[in-house]
């Protein structure tokens, strides 16, 4: 069969664009693609909820595809080894409480499952600003992240969204532009965001997802970036409470939400 380069082109281009204006207003924009939001995405769009995922880089993963200090395998905790295991990624024992999976798998598998789950994940793609009415985030101002590097002068566009996760890890960088540019309080001792603290894996793992919930009208924070937030120490490579705390992101936005009878499986 002859090929011709611009049937090419028109299939990009307009698949793309239907999958982009699928987005332009959603019900959950998560906004970072490693291991907090990838979660978070797939359990919302597992419930049959409208989710795109925005994540700056080409790839997505975060944090997990270098392991700890480029030795790409991850650790995981009992409690978050089952979660981890049902997206398929093999986990094998090291010892008793910690097991560990291979990095690059963990990733597959987390965004595998996401888009066959129904997100929508755009990459290339950084959030720089939020829309805010009365008080409440109600959507995202993005860019390519190419127009970013190059430093091209190019006005951004915005999308619409009822509910957005801010899942950028150390960098908490969506509630950082509402800190300085919003005039909304943090659900914070003082209002702004914290700052992490040194490492403390166990006390670390424990508050990322305890501390996981609605920060300020309209936006929930998950993974590494609660911590950044509510002063709680970082964890290095283990990463079982970025996987939980991206789950209880869903649930607890599936908790606001009205029931919707269309169910993903
Ligand atoms: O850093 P990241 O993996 O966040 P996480 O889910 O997991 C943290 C762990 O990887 C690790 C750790 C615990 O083990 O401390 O660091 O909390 O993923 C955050 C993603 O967000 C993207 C960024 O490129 C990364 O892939 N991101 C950050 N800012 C933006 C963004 C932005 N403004 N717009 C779009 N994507």
């Amino acid at each position: 069969m002859a090929l011709d380069e611009v049937v090419i082109t028109r299939a990009i281009v307009s698949r793309y664009l239907e999958k982009f204006l699928d987005c332009i207003r959603t019900e959950t924009a998560v906004v970072g693609g490693g291991p907090s939001g990838l979660v978070a995405a797939c359990f919302l769009a597992r419930a049959g909820r409208r989710v795109v995922l925005f994540e700056r880089k080409l790839g997505i993963g975060g944090g997990m595809w270098g392991g700890g200090m480029l030795f790409n395998e991850i650790v995981v905790q009992e409690e978050a080894r089952g979660l981890l295991e049902s997206f398929g990624v093999r986990t094998r024992r090291f010892e008793e409480g910690y097991s560990t999976a291979d990095a690059v798998e963990t990733v597959g598998a987390l965004a595998y499952h996401a888009v066959q789950a129904g997100v929508r994940i755009l990459n290339g793609v950084s959030v720089e600003d939020v829309v805010v009415r009365e008080g409440r985030v109600i959507g995202l101002v993005i860019n390519w992240s190419a127009v970013q590097v190059a430093g091209l002068h190019v006005d951004p566009l915005t999308v619409h969204a009822d509910w957005v996760v801010d899942a950028t890890g150390h960098d908490s960088e969506v509630l950082a532009v509402i800190e300085r540019k919003a005039g909304i309080r943090l659900l914070t001792a003082t209002g702004k965001r914290l700052g992490e603290q040194s490492m403390w894996a166990e006390r670390a793992e424990q508050l990322t997802v305890e501390n996981t919930r609605e920060i300020c009208p309209g936006v929930y924070v998950a993974g590494m970036a609660v911590n950044a937030c509510f002063g709680g120490p970082r964890m290095g490579p283990i990463f079982g409470g970025m996987l939980l705390s991206g789950r209880r992101a869903a649930e607890l936005i599936l908790s606001r939400l009205e029931p919707t009878r269309e169910v993903r499986p």
